[in-house]
């Protein structure tokens, strides 16, 4: 039986733990949770390793403290807040295996294996556009009143994980009208809450991403790689934007690599693909690293000095998925 309320959680004292390099989702699903269940549980927000940019912005804006790499010591439980592998945590994972307190966990993401928290204690809802969105099904039925701030931060994490309403349907409309209605905000002060302006080496890495990126074809569809030092993701979705079906971004650095993958919308609906099953959970047999994420915003964390046959075999495995049940369909690279 998953979790029905957040009842179990009243009393306690309880670390809200979002993934590392925690997004919109993840941290506005642990702020929300913190302002609902104030008086009842003592919260803390829990951050591993750091923040995004528009998640950093977000928690100025709303008003909320949190901790970057909190001691798990003296927490009664841990919530898990929109991620469910523990090599989400980076540096933490290590201390939230040997946690011996209750774990629990709230995520939207295609279950894995491995299991965070009992099933009694999770609610998992893959269907969900986003974590918050889960978040505020919990909260209406434990029969919290949900303050103002609390349902500004459920809106914020719809609205960034849909990409915007990109992948949206008539649910997600009916409950962001039912949680706009309620927090009294209108949709443009909301969207200030997270927006961020570009800085300076972020559109610089964006702009490098391109000179050096390498172009295929596959099929009719292209295929983009390109080595960036940093901002890996919004490099991949710059170019993306630019005309890529699916672009892969990524480093090696100090023995790590990194990739990020993003795919255009309408192809990814056209083709049903996914980042995360037909690309980086495959690039785990072949480079050692973990993957994950969802069919249009993937990524790759893992280990070595050489980014170039990492990118080739990101493109080789989209192509594989692209050509299946074709068999003369060669992927060419364009000078
Ligand atoms: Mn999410």
């Amino acid at each position: 039986m998953p979790l029905k309320s957040l009842s179990p959680l009243y009393g306690k004292k309880v670390l809200l733990l979002t993934h590392s390099g925690a997004d919109v989702d993840s941290f506005s699903s642990a702020a929300a949770i913190h302002f609902s269940l104030n008086g009842k549980s003592k919260t803390i927000i829990g951050v591993p390793g750091h923040l995004n940019l528009p998640s950093k912005a977000f928690a100025e804006r709303i008003g909320v403290e949190y901790k970057i790499d909190p001691s798990l010591a003296n927490f009664d439980a841990v919530l898990c807040l929109d991620f469910n592998k523990a090599a989400m945590l980076g540096t933490m994972k290590s201390a939230f295996d040997s946690f011996e307190g209750e774990k629990f966990l709230i995520d939207h993401h295609v279950p894995e294996k491995e299991r965070l928290a009992p099933e009694k204690n999770s609610l998992q809802g893959k269907e969900a556009i986003s974590t918050t969105e889960l978040v505020y099904s919990l909260l209406k039925k434990s029969r919290i009143k949900i303050p103002k701030k609390a349902l500004e931060c459920i809106a914020a994490g719809i609205v960034t994980d849909s990409a915007g309403f990109l992948v949206a349907d008539h649910k997600t409309f009916s409950i962001m009208a039912e949680v706009m209605k309620a927090a009294g905000i209108p949709y443009g002060s909301l969207v200030s809450l997270f927006s961020v302006e570009k800085d300076f080496s972020q559109k610089i890495a964006s702009l490098k991403a391109a000179r050096r990126c390498r172009i295929y074809k596959s099929r009719e569809s292209i295929f983009v790689s390109s080595d960036v030092g940093a901002f890996e993701a919004d490099s991949a979705a710059a170019l993306v934007r630019i005309g890529a079906d699916v672009a892969f971004c990524g480093y090696a650095e100090k023995g790590r690599i990194r990739v990020s993958g993003r795919v255009n919308n309408s192809w990814l609906r056209e083709k049903k693909f996914d980042l995360a099953s037909d690309v980086f959970n495959r690039l785990k047999g072949f480079f050692e690293g973990e993957g994950g994420g969802h069919a249009g915003a993937a990524g790759f964390n893992g280990n070595g000095d050489n980014i170039a046959p990492v990118l080739e075999k990101c493109i080789a495995l989209a192509h594989e998925f692209n050509s299946k049940n074709l068999k003369d369909a060669e992927l060419k690279e364009y000078p």
